[in-house]
């Protein structure tokens, strides 16, 4: 036979390829989630048995970190495909202008024929306030061919509530914003935004229609308020019985000011009954979002769509609950840089992956998966081969940043090296993950270190330098 000849059968065998082409993309991520919450990534305090159910039947990562450590950068980079500094999105804003007629990752989807939907936040959404009004927020239209929120009451729930922040002589009243609040609600799930979302969710994966789906299923717990109906507290209580992370005298006396962050127990004024209750109302958050993540998994299992069907679940950033008297994100230690990540693609082995992954890989793994078109400007890594093989590897380092603390981090195997400053005027710190990988002990200062602090200095510069040289008119400092 002539080479020629063999054509029309290498069309015909291409068949499968376009049946892969359209699968379904079930993108689930979750507010201010650490990895550390969960007892998929061992914690055995706060059972998440839906979430542990998915990474049974998924690639669960164990070194995923996010490219920035709060919110809004976080999200506008894996969804617009460039990293913090590459489009200057550095704050609570949508890539849009930046990137102009460049597609995000879900329209990237839509451009490709995909229904594409969010259901709550997945680009930068405020909360509560965003929840409360139950506004868009810095959401991006281009992305999505319809798109639902939330609203829900938030810390103005019915309940029983208790604001932890700021409240050392307990006459603050329960308070919106920003701040460490618990509300024990009253009436069941759907009278909060996470139970709408995956009501309004299951209803969409159910629906019939002819093309494939990308949908983005935003739950806004376990940020805060650490509001949910009150039976999801009770495995916690008393809440006296819960263990703080393990402390050591002058942990904070050998990294820099920038290293202390924003949020501590001792500015948030929180005694240690409250910071107990703090991880119990976090814990509880967590109990609720994973049920909602079950009653969307369950929909997903009942339309039939399951084996057509990628799964993605993940948090924008990961979360501290105490450690080094730290509280909240911003952080760029693992607990806040860190996030949990799950990947199930039909028909691939489960199992667990320690290779070093940025949420910026999502783009172009899941476009390749899908047979998408990934733009050239994609600044991500497919990692898809290591959902064949988890000791693949594509990434020396992981790269994130804190731009409010003018923090960088380069995080490989070995080392957690962080920055402040570009010109490291405001220090730095390197923790060998090894042997500390709590991060008790900076050697940034260690005479034996020097070489690998010189290294790292390197590392960070050259990366800065290979994200700014893009396509954007202007990348920032
Ligand atoms: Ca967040």
């Amino acid at each position: 036979m002539r080479p020629w000849m063999l054509l029309p059968i290498l069309c015909a065998i291409s068949v499968p390829v376009a049946a892969k082409e359209s699968m379904n993309v079930l993108f689930i991520i979750s507010d201010d989630l650490t990895s550390t919450a969960l007892s998929c990534y061992g914690n055995d305090v706060c059972q998440t048995p839906n979430i542990d159910a998915l990474a049974a039947e998924g690639m669960r990562f164990t070194r995923a970190y996010c490219q920035a450590t709060y919110c809004g950068p976080s999200r506008a980079s894996f969804l617009s495909g460039y990293y913090p500094h590459a489009t200057g999105v550095l704050g609570y804003k949508s890539p849009r202008p930046q990137i102009g007629d460049r597609q995000t990752w879900p329209q990237a989807f839509k451009d490709a024929g995909y229904y594409t939907a969010r259901v709550s936040k997945i680009y930068h959404m405020g909360v509560p306030g965003g929840i409360e009004t139950g506004g868009d927020g810095a959401d991006d239209p281009l992305s999505w061919v319809e798109r639902f929120n939330s609203p829900g009451p938030e810390w103005k729930a019915a309940g029983v509530g208790e604001t932890l922040e700021g409240n050392p002589d307990g006459s603050r009243p329960v308070v919106g914003g920003n701040t460490f609040v618990v509300v024990e609600a009253e009436g069941g799930d759907e009278v909060h935004s996470d139970g709408k979302t995956a009501a309004k969710a299951s209803d969409l994966i159910r629906e019939k229609r002819e093309q494939p789906f990308w949908l983005g299923v935003g739950f806004v717990r376990p940020h805060v308020p650490f509001v949910s109906p009150a039976h999801y507290f009770e495995p916690f209580k008393p809440f006296s019985k819960l263990s703080l992370p393990e402390r050591v005298e002058g942990d904070w006396n050998d990294i820099p000011k920038l290293g202390i962050n924003y949020k501590t127990s001792m500015n948030m004024k929180m005694d240690l009954r409250r910071q107990r209750k703090a991880i119990g109302g976090y814990y509880a958050s967590v109990a609720y979002m994973d049920a909602q993540v079950g009653k969307v998994m369950t929909a997903l299992r009942e339309s039939g769509k399951a084996d057509n069907t990628i799964v993605v679940f993940t948090s924008d950033h990961g979360y501290h609950l105490g450690e080094h008297d730290f509280w909240a994100k911003v952080s760029l230690r693992d607990e806040s840089s860190q996030v949990p990540l799950i990947i199930k693609v039909p028909g691939k082995a489960p199992g667990v992956c320690n290779s070093l992954v940025e949420m910026l890989d999502l783009y172009p793994t899941i476009g390749n998966l899908c047979g998408i078109n990934v733009p050239e400007h994609v600044q991500g890594t497919d990692i898809s081969k290591m959902l064949d093989d988890p000791n693949h590897t594509v990434h020396e380092f992981a790269f994130s940043v804190a731009p409010m603390r003018k923090g960088f981090l380069i995080r490989t195997d070995r080392w957690a090296y962080i920055q402040y400053k570009e010109d490291a005027s405001g220090g730095m710190e390197l923790f060998d993950m090894e042997s500390d990988p709590k991060q008790f002990t900076n050697l940034a200062t260690s005479a034996e270190h020097q070489s690998i602090v010189a290294a790292m200095k390197l590392i960070l510069k050259s990366k800065l330098a290979e994200l700014r040289a893009n396509d954007l008119a202007e990348s920032v400092d």
